[in-house]
């Protein structure tokens, strides 16, 4: 094994020294940017487990990927809001409904910030939540089953960016819209260029139940119209509040390129909403019709079902004076993070030279002195200064996202100078940056958002590549790049590709969730109503022109393997049911010609396909998961014949259909 491992750090060292003698265009320090013992640091042995899991957003796939680290190795995709072949996610009459909106069914999604849940400020390895940016949602995924569990969309938003970002105890997970909009119940057929008047920003506060997790929209605040871009709950001393970065409060609807980028410092918002919750409880929202659609994925039924729901309660930031707060931040903050005791609020402002460090208790102070420069459409803003904790000079170019350490440090990503640059929380002082290959948007530390980092890595996800993979046509890997924080240094230990373009993504000790999973779903608990206890209850049901088989799959065949009796017309459902008792056996299932993907159906599962012959004749059908040594002979056959065809509709397995002629009548 010691062999193996020098080969594979000489490997890595050769590779290295060939890559960063050919490029051109790779930041300052590029030459060194490899600790010498990096392969060792990430080399997880066959057969052993990596020491943590990274979640991280696919981007424009809409999907959750779970990787392990250190190795960076690819665990899963998890499908949330864009339908998935391999899986049959949006497929399967099960889990269509899980895809559903208040404009029908969608089939994609653009997944940008993951959040796992917490209590106490910690990971607590119950839920990762996902955002859609694009029509707005919320999902949640169970850690048990790594499936998405439910799905909410959010009315009164646009872009759905600032989001998912999740209070202490995950009381609630929240979420600003990108864009402003017209109100849903108001009339939106407005000029473009009345953004001012009839455009509003809206805070989405979703509650997450204790126990099951169930999301609904508690409340939802109006704000003046501008883009939020992103949030951090506040924590420790911060609890009860919440942060979120604005931008283009120019109010601009066109170029935003030039036309958001005016002035010389946007806002962050301070959102107090222990306030807001007292006063929805004094009954101080608005009712509001709107249409939005609420989703949740059953593991009894194996089945999702989709509610469209018509009122939300929303509270006025203009009316109710003391619930939001703004302090200006330069110059188009796009992160807004939360130091882990609370106290600091790092503003990352994309076209800023330094980065400001807000404090807590300064803003509270300045709140109760009402300290303000004067309000942006009826919320005060507070003075700068007031606010202001100290700023990180030069720290670098295009600061975008900061996390935390558990030794009372910051890492910011620098998105136009390439880098990653740690400084110290209480000093300001910067103390090592380190480069990315390229373009640096997200980072995220060990547990970087929490009260109590684990500090130890931090992986940074960029944006372009560029030279570092092998070329694949137009479009090259993204990816993702491992950092060792352990000292004073940061040190590159490995590159490893991304599905979709990752943006945010967190990491959490694998001990938290590996003892959790589900292993099978049991057979027993099955309440799909096309569930097959056993190969004796299988059947073919025609009603009408809808045939229903009640089929199951067992190492290895399907029953029924041969039907005939199907007619040009009919419209054919299979549910299949797994009726393995066992860890990891799958079955999948498809038929030729079929305008659909294939079903996986997990063990102890039900899930339905549906077919439409389009034409007379012998259709293949078999199981598409390598299941065991006779996985091959894991097959069958439907016979189609002609609408008004007097071909007795029969099944079976394991014996002969008795002859029947369709051209006789
Ligand atoms: S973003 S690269 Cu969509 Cu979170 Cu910052
Ligand atoms: Cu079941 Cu292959």
């Amino acid at each position: 094994m010691n062999m193996k491992k020098n080969q594979l750090m000489a490997l890595v060292l050769i590779l290295i020294a060939v890559t960063s003698g050919m490029t051109s265009c790779k930041p300052k320090n590029a030459g060194n940017a490899v600790s010498s013992d990096a392969a060792s640091k990430v080399y997880v042995a066959p057969g052993k487990y990596d020491a943590f899991y990274n979640f991280v957003s696919g981007g424009f796939s809409g999907q959750m990927s779970v990787y392990g680290l250190p190795s960076g190795r690819l665990l899963r995709v998890i499908p949330v809001f864009s339908v998935d072949p391999e899986k049959g996610w949006g497929y399967s009459e099960e889990t269509k409904p899980m895809l559903n909106t208040s404009h029908g069914f969608v089939p994609w999604d653009d997944l940008h910030h993951v959040q796992l849940s917490k209590t106490n400020g910690e990971y607590d390895g119950r839920w990762a939540f996902g955002n859609a940016n694009n029509t707005p949602r919320l999902a949640r995924i169970d850690l048990k089953t790594f499936r998405t569990a439910e799905i909410i969309e959010l009315p009164n938003s646009g872009g759905n960016h600032s989001s998912p970002f999740i209070t202490e105890n995950t009381e609630y997970v929240v979420a600003g819209t990108r864009f402003s909009v017209p109100p849903d119940d108001v009339n939106g057929d407005v000029p473009i260029n009345t953004y001012k008047q009839n455009f509003k920003g809206t805070l989405s506060f979703v509650s997450v139940g204790k126990e099951d997790g169930k999301m609904e929209i508690a409340f939802q605040i109006q704000c003046p119209g501008f883009n939020f871009d992103l949030s951090r709950a506040g924590k420790g001393v911060s609890h009860g509040w919440f942060f979120f970065s604005c931008y283009n409060t120019e109010q601009a609807n066109t170029l935003l390129e030039v036309n958001a980028s005016q002035k010389d410092k946007d806002f962050i918002m301070a959102v107090n909403w222990k306030k807001a919750e007292e006063y929805l409880k004094a009954g101080k929202g608005r009712k509001q019709t709107v249409k939005y659609a609420h989703n949740t994925y059953s593991d009894k039924t194996h089945s999702a079902t989709s509610e469209i729901k018509t009122e939300v309660i929303v509270l006025d930031s203009k009316e109710l004076k003391d619930i939001c707060y703004f302090f200006p931040c330069p110059k188009s903050p796009h992160g807004c993070d939360v130091s882990p005791t609370g106290e600091y609020i790092v503003g990352s402002g994309k076209l800023a030279a330094l980065i400001p460090v807000f404090s807590f208790d300064k803003m509270i102070k300045a709140i109760a002195a009402k300290d303000y420069i004067g309000e942006f459409e009826g919320v005060p803003i507070l003075k700068y200064e007031s606010v202001l904790y100290g700023e990180v000079k030069k720290p670098g170019l295009g600061p975008l996202h900061t996390e935390f350490d558990n030794n009372g440090n910051a890492y910011t990503s620098m998105f136009v100078s390439s880098e990653v640059v740690k400084w110290n929380i209480k000093d300001l002082k910067v103390l090592d940056r380190v480069p990315t290959y390229y373009s640096v948007g997200h980072l995220c530390v060990a547990g970087g958002d929490t009260k109590t980092p684990t500090g130890k890595y931090l992986v940074a996800y960029n944006k372009i590549t560029k030279d570092r993979y092998l070329p694949t046509g137009p479009e090259l890997s993204q990816s993702a790049q491992l950092y060792d924080i352990s000292g004073d240094k940061m040190q590159l230990i490995l590159d490893f590709p991304t599905i979709g373009e990752p943006h945010y993504a967190q990491i959490c000790p694998a001990e938290l969730i590996k003892g959790n999973s589900l292993k099978f779903f049991k057979m027993e608990e099955n309440k799909n109503p096309y569930f097959s206890n056993g190969e004796a209850t299988t059947k073919v049901v025609r009603t009408g022109n809808r045939i229903d088989v009640y089929m199951t799959a067992i190492r290895s065949h399907l029953t029924p393997d041969n039907i005939e009796g199907i007619r040009m017309g009919d419209e054919v459902y299979f549910h299949v049911t797994n009726l393995e008792q066992d860890w990891d056996v799958p079955h999948g299932f498809a038929i030729k010609g079929a305008a659909n993907a294939e079903l996986l159906v997990m063990p102890g599962e039900t899930q339905s396909l549906k077919w439409n012959p389009d034409r007379v004749g012998i259709f293949p059908m078999y199981c598409t998961d390598f299941c065991s040594a006779l996985h091959q002979e894991m097959s069958g056959y439907i016979r189609v014949s002609p609408s008004g065809s007097n071909v007795p509709l029969l099944f079976s397995t394991g014996k002969n259909l008795p002859a029947s002629d369709s051209t006789k009548k």
